[in-house]
């Protein structure tokens, strides 16, 4: 063992966005700029209530080159065992899962989650704490600070490590494991879901199609779906990991899954359909003919998850992002349940997920999870969807229509205008709020103003307190917008726009989203300016 302390220079832009420092691959080939911010992981996370640290990566492109790099550098900072997924690849969930399974001290997993990658995209490091979920802001904030005084870090250069070898290596008082990175995941999921239900559903001729994206999802649906449940070979499509997603975005959304979405469309499509992203933490489900948007997904879980081994005996209560659609609000108030409304990103579920009030929790950005991991998780709403399906042996379309008659619908889309110069999307957000005083009862295209506030989330676990999580404009009519800035771009600013407006039925369930939503896009511009503002007419992406 020779620990060699080496001189870094402080960076000033590591802060943690929404979830982790996501950058350019160029950008974190500056000199020291990974040891950087592994030193300030290190140095600010306690290693408890072991010194055993996960680690893994979605596979992209300088995933390999940093994983040999943190455990040179885990080996001079007192780790004692680092289990690492075979060829570095571990997904978000699964990663969430052995951080427990183990009692880890923490995580490290090494994505930029949807945004592509290449040697000139995208590359992203975050750190999940020992409850398996991702960092809360008091550690990223932490974490952040420390990075802006940081001038040394420790490293260990002799411990290089064979990770494309299952088995253990022991380099003095350091244990690295190498393991299947499907294994400890695959087990859990069979404890959670009825199997033989699923695989009897395949049996009998049911289809699908499911889009790894060439992202790290694939490993585990062709374990799982394929090998597992039974479901025909080529069921699981693009399923080999690659270092640039093969040139795309590992975007689950309906722009960059559209061949998926374009044979769902088929009336000889599968029955099923479903994607997920760059590190395995979101889905998009598509039934045969129907689109299910993530706000819809979670509702439609919550409401049907006592079909499930796992959620049979009921839920504990429901959590969604402010900017997801209140569709699931419906559904807890049906069921009796608690409804939490958190701030974008999955660290805000954690403490109630911990607390025990929730179980299940979503995102309007294809995100769904549950009390079994810490992180968002694309496989298991895939499989959750499956045992409904299963079970109350439907299609998808109806199932959503049955849906929409009992507890009404909340048309919604998500405009992304993108890559915004950053002074001008925050002028526009620094405008917008100056203006909401004033927003209050006024009127535009027939829509009035309920309310007009700047979202501030306290924690009910722990009174920690979230400021300035969006601007939210509520109407009379039960319709809402939401602006809030992207935290996981690396380009500009990125503008999100979530639009909802709700229809209580029976009449009014079936109509087509975009002119639902036109009405609503007009008057919340004509009350606040928002394509002037930005110089933009239309959104890059609608989800
Ligand atoms: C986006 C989504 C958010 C999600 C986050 C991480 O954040 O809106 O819901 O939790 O990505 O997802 P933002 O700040 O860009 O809106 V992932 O799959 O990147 O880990
Ligand atoms: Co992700």
């Amino acid at each position: 063992v020779t620990i060699e302390t080496r001189q870094t220079k402080p960076f000033d832009d590591q802060k943690p966005g929404t979830s982790g420092l996501r950058k350019k691959v160029p950008h974190f080939q500056q000199d020291n700029y990974v040891e950087n911010f592994v030193q300030a992981i290190f140095d600010v996370a306690p290693k408890e209530p072991s010194k055993t640290l996960i680690l893994g990566g979605d596979g992209r492109y300088f995933n390999r080159e940093v994983i040999g790099r943190v455990i040179a550098m885990a080996a001079a900072n007192d780790v004692e065992r680092i289990v690492v997924g075979e060829g570095g690849i571990l997904s978000t969930p699964a990663a969430s899962n052995l951080i427990r399974k183990r009692n880890a001290f923490g995580g490290i997993i090494l994505s930029a989650s949807h945004n592509p990658g290449g040697p000139d995209e995208d590359f992203g490091i975050k750190f999940n704490t020992a409850n398996g979920g991702p960092a809360p802001e008091g550690v990223t904030g932490a974490m952040f600070e420390r990075t802006k005084q940081l001038t040394e870090y420790r490293i260990d250069p002799d411990v290089t490590v064979d990770i494309e070898t299952i088995g253990q290596t022991n380099i003095g008082d350091l244990i690295v494991e190498v393991v299947d990175p499907v294994a400890d995941y695959a087990v859990l999921m069979e404890e959670l879901f009825d199997f033989d239900k699923i695989r009897a559903l395949f049996a009998s001729g049911f289809t699908m199609a499911f889009d790894a994206m060439h992202a790290v999802t694939g490993p585990y649906a062709l374990e799982i779906l394929e090998n597992r449940l039974g479901a025909p070979k080529g069921t699981v499509r693009n399923g080999v990991p690659k270092e640039d997603f093969g040139g795309h975005h590992p975007d689950p959304n309906l722009v960059h899954a559209k061949a998926l979405y374009d044979d769902m469309m088929r009336s000889d499509g599968p029955d099923f359909g479903a994607a997920s992203d760059g590190d395995g933490d979101r889905n998009l489900i598509i039934g045969k003919g129907i689109y299910v948007s993530p706000s819809d997904s979670l509702a439609v879980l919550a409401a049907n998850a006592a079909h499930t081994k796992a959620y049979a005996g009921g839920l504990k209560g429901i959590a969604r992002s402010m900017p997801t659609s209140s569709a699931a609000d419906r559904v807890a108030e049906v069921m009796g349940l608690p409804l939490y409304e958190t701030p974008t990103g999955w660290k805000f579920f954690a403490n109630l997920l911990d607390e025990g009030i929730v179980t299940i929790c979503g995102e309007e950005s294809a995100g769904t999870g549950a009390n079994h991991v810490r992180e968002k998780d694309g496989l298991w709403a895939v499989l959750l969807w499956l045992s409904i399906l299963a079970s109350r042996k439907e299609s998808v379309r109806d199932i959503l229509q049955s849906h929409w008659r009992q507890f009404g619908r909340n048309y919604y889309a998500r405009h992304d205008f993108e890559a915004i110069d950053k002074p001008v999307a925050d002028r526009f957000m620094a405008e917008l709020t100056a203006m909401l005083p004033q927003l209050g009862g006024k009127t535009a295209e027939g829509f009035q103003v309920r309310s007009a506030t700047d979202f501030a989330y306290k924690d009910p676990v722990d009174g920690s307190i979230a400021e300035h999580q969006g601007i939210r404009i509520r109407f009379e009519n039960g319709s809402r917008v939401v602006f809030r800035l992207s935290g996981t771009g690396t380009e500009g600013a990125t503008l999100r726009v979530y639009l909802e407006r709700f229809e209580p039925g029976p009449d009014g369930l079936d109509r087509d989203v975009e002119e639902m939503l036109e009405p609503l896009i007009d008057a919340v511009d004509a009350l606040v300016g928002y394509r002037r503002a930005i110089g933009r007419m239309e959104p890059d992406v609608v989800t």
